[in-house]
């Protein structure tokens, strides 16, 4: 049985999507961030990232986690390479040269992408977008994406997927990594083959049940 330690509020969205997916049945231990909390310590905290229990599994103190027996994982997008290769099907790589794409494009995403998309998304949440700093940094950012947004618009548009023709676990890596540049209004629509396969990664059932229990869960 699998363990995912991580809330649907955080990258564990990710292989909790994957599974979803895949229809297997997991353990969900809702793992909170520590800088979500007042008093993480307090003796009535939830488990949390740096609970000493957590801790002991995840010395990173950061969530998601993977437990498969008694293989532990972190990094989010290793984790679903993982669980997508183990399971086999339409969403895994078919061959070497396919894993090897969906390895380069989960890089790509982590590397290129997910920190601008990342600062744009906590610019938004925290209300900083609006002031002159924040639209400064705004700017930068979004400048920042715009080489890595048109490699994507231009490879999507020509394919309609990262690799071969089916979604596969590349797809949702990098749809996840993505969500977060949606934040910016306008940025993601300004390119329409990328906007499009957004649009179907998120339409899919499997991502819409991760998205509702997302939701649920205390902002
Ligand atoms: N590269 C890591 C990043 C993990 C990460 O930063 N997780 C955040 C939540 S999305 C976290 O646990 N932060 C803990 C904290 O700051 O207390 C991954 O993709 O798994």
């Amino acid at each position: 049985m699998l363990t995912v330690y991580g809330v649907y509020r955080s990258r564990a969205s990710r292989i909790l999507w994957l599974l979803e997916e895949l229809g297997l049945a997991f353990e969900h231990v809702p793992v909170i961030q520590a800088y979500r909390l007042a008093d993480p310590a307090a003796d009535d905290a939830p488990f949390n990232t740096l609970s000493p229990g957590f801790l002991s599994i995840s010395p990173a103190g950061a969530v998601p986690v993977l437990r498969d027996g008694d293989f532990v994982l972190s990094e989010s997008l290793a984790m679903t390479l993982y669980v997508a290769r183990k399971a086999g099907g339409p969403l895994a790589p078919a061959d070497a040269q396919e894993n090897a794409l969906m390895e380069q494009w989960a890089l790509y995403g982590v590397s290129a992408i997910e920190p601008a998309a990342l600062a744009l998304l906590s610019a938004h949440a925290e209300g900083r977008a609006s002031t002159p700093e924040g639209a400064d940094l705004v700017a930068a950012e979004v400048g920042r994406l715009r080489r890595p947004l048109a490699v994507l618009n231009g490879h999507l548009g020509a394919t309609g997927h990262l690799v071969g023709t089916r979604f596969t676990v590349a797809d949702l890596n990098m749809a996840e990594v993505l969500r977060y540049a949606q934040a910016q209004p306008g940025l993601v629509d300004g390119y329409p083959a990328l906007a499009a396969w957004l649009a179907a990664c998120q339409a899919r059932p499997a991502f819409k049940a991760m998205w509702a229990r997302r939701q649920a869960e205390p902002a």
